[in-house]
């Protein structure tokens, strides 16, 4: 699998006190090596409500849910772009992830320094997507150098790589940021290459103080976020840390007392996941497990992701979908009903598909 989401922002806005919360609460997680596998890296289970009700409904125990990673960006400064502070190992690290977090201080705490002086959720991610759009376009530039003899030469390719990079330039010139950019699937191929950052699915963490204390700067980031058309979260570092450290029985408590359904970290997760635009499937032939797939991966590929064999031996999967097994309460009924399907190589697995492959070895 290996979906990976960077936690970005400027410095001292609360991304290692998340990320510790987000390792934390799961480093004593049982049944699966849940853990930090670098200091800065965690891999961390997506929490899964139908993975509890399959569970449920066929009785199995211990169910493996499917995971993402998150990366503990260094801090970005003013600059970074140009190579200021930890500028370049910062932006070589989140050329290579799937989706950003930015997190952004709302909270206020005098003994905590902001590196800008006044709590302003604005300006810091103004600093920070300015930078973005900056490192954006140093690379467009170089790879601009690099194809332009070729174009001018009347080479086809180059010429329309040279009029890809033109327009993606002018965009990001005018402060936007690519992710805004129409361009055809083709073209959208060839950001990975370049090395593009603003372009990935982006996540803003409004992180407020205890007691209300920075709610109203959370406020504003979020509606601001909604007329970008981005998605924006509130939580608050510091609480999410201490519920990470509790034993498990004890959080669902905590959570009640406090009138919280659902804590800030879970709902992260979620709404990370869901950028990433994935889907989720399940297994039960031996344990329950739910797997993660891009959306549109065939069947036979798809069982190649959990053992090769089961990709070489293909022979065909036999599929129902979650939404009737809650329906009709058993696999038994499922099959009474004639909803067991047998798929061949080329079925698109679709979410919430309960697979079981039938291969030779
Ligand atoms: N009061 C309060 N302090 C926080 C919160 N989140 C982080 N901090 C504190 O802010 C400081 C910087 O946090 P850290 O996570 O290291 O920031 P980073 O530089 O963005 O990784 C630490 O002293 C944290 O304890 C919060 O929600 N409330
Ligand atoms: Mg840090």
């Amino acid at each position: 699998m290996g979906f990976s989401c960077g936690i970005i922002g400027l410095p001292n806005v609360g991304k290692s006190t998340i990320f510790n919360a987000l390792s934390g609460a799961h480093a004593a997680m049982a049944n699966y090596p849940f853990c930090t596998i670098e200091p800065n890296k965690a891999v961390v289970p997506v929490p899964d409500e139908r993975l509890i009700k399959i569970s449920e409904l066929l009785k199995k125990q211990s169910p493996i849910p499917t995971r993402i990673e998150f990366i503990d960006v260094a801090g970005l400064v003013k600059g970074a772009s140009k190579g200021e502070g930890l500028g370049n190992k910062f932006l070589g690290n989140i050329r290579t992830v799937d989706a950003l977090v930015h997190v952004v201080r709302c909270f206020h705490h005098h003994d905590v320094v902001h590196v800008m002086g006044e709590i302003n959720p604005l300006r810091d991610v103004e600093i920070v997507n300015t930078e973005l759009m900056l490192a954006d376009i140093e690379v467009l530039a170089r790879a601009r150098e690099k194809v332009i003899k070729l174009a001018h030469s009347g080479d086809k390719l180059a010429r329309a790589r040279l009029e890809l990079i033109d327009r993606m330039l002018c965009h990001l010139n005018e402060g936007k940021m690519l992710r805004t950019l129409h361009v055809s699937e083709e073209e959208h191929s060839h950001f990975k290459e370049f090395g593009i950052i603003t372009d990935k699915p982006l996540l803003y963490c409004a992180n407020v103080g205890e007691n209300g204390d920075g709610l109203q700067e959370a406020a504003i980031l979020g509606k601001w976020a909604t007329q970008e058309g981005a998605a924006c979260i509130v939580l608050s570092g510091k609480i999410e840390e201490e519920i990470s450290e509790l034993p498990n029985e004890d959080k669902n408590e905590f959570l009640r007392t406090m009138g919280i359904e659902e804590s800030g970290l879970n709902k992260l997760i979620k709404v990370a996941y869901n950028l990433l635009d994935l889907i989720t499937y399940y297994t039960t032939t031996t344990e329950l497990q739910a797997w993660t797939l891009k959306k549109g991966t065939h069947a036979q590929k798809a069982a190649g992701k959990i053992h090769t064999d089961f990709e070489k031996g293909f022979i065909r999967a036999e599929v129902y979908n979650f939404t009737d097994l809650v329906a009709l309460g058993s696999e038994h009924a499922i099959r009474e009903k004639g909803l067991l399907r047998s798929e061949g190589r080329g079925y698109i697995i679709q979410d919430g598909d309960i697979v079981h492959y039938l291969f030779n070895v």
